[in-house]
């Protein structure tokens, strides 16, 4: 399946998201076996304004043999806030960690950019060959370093979280973000199903990823603003971090 390569949103925001949109699609494409996932129609495109500035997101989601939902999302508030959002969500039968990435810019500058492969399995940490490939990747010294919130347990010891202080540091992030995400297909496509007993200890720390992320009251602030608080809580439950009901 082909990407549709036009979003109205994408041209427009910081030059830094746009590249990491495009490197996420790419990569996808490389790799994965791409077919269409269908949102709820009303959700695909959404423009809100309650409080003060218009909030504009777009959502592209596709899904894979290995992935019940490939999500990456666009958002701008205003003309001042440019948001990127993804994360990959494995089936239950591959005991796959979570890829998510989130990047927040404003008047040019990138605030907030996280990224990170998170553990699911019952002992919190990452399969083995996650581990060595991670490790082995080239240490980069960011020099604003942020602060991750209590519900940020979730992460792995790979996470990133930084305030990007210099292009040299947008190029440097947008690296290592490539690489999660070459090595996280490269894993993905050779993962074989596991048996139900781990099917369900996989589902648990999804469930467990989703609650805690569900959490984060900055995103959900930005949500209300525009679109209220039940508006709010529904698409923080059903688009961003939902849970299978399997
Ligand atoms: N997020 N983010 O995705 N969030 O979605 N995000 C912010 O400078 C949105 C994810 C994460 O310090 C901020 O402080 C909106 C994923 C963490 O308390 C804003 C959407 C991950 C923080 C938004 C969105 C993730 C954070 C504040 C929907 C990780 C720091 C920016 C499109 C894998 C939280 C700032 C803290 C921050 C907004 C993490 C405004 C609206 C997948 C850890």
């Amino acid at each position: 399946m082909s990407v549709p390569s036009v979003s109205s949103i994408r041209e427009q925001q910081h030059p830094l998201i746009r590249r990491m949109a495009d490197c996420i699609e790419a990569t996808w494409q490389q790799y994965l076996d791409l077919s269409p996932y269908v949102l709820p129609a009303e959700l695909g495109y959404v423009e809100g304004r309650l409080e003060g500035e218009k909030l504009t997101i777009e959502n592209r989601c596709y899904q894979t043999p290995q992935f019940r939902k490939l999500h990456l999302e666009l958002a701008r508030v205003g003309t001042t806030l440019d948001i990127l959002h993804c994360v990959m969500f494995p089936r239950p039968d591959y005991a796959l960690p979570m890829f998510g990435t989130d990047l927040v810019g404003s008047r040019g500058q990138i605030g907030a950019a996280i990224a990170d492969l998170s553990p699911v399995s019952g002992d919190r940490a990452l399969p083995a060959s996650y581990h060595t490939a991670l490790a082995a990747l080239p240490q980069v010294a960011f020099s604003h370093p942020r602060d991750l919130p209590d519900w940020g347990d979730i992460f792995s010891e790979f996470c990133l979280f930084i305030r990007l202080g210099s292009q040299a540091e947008e190029e440097a992030f947008l690296n290592q973000v490539s690489s999660f995400l070459e090595i996280h297909c490269q894993q993905a496509i050779v993962a074989q199903p596991v048996a139900s007993e781990k099917m369900t200890e996989v589902l648990a720390g999804q469930r467990h990823y989703c609650t805690q992320q569900q959490q984060n009251d900055k995103t959900r602030r930005v949500l209300e603003r525009a679109f209220g608080s039940e508006w709010a809580e529904h698409y923080m439950t059903t688009v961003l971090f939902d849970m299978m009901d399997v």
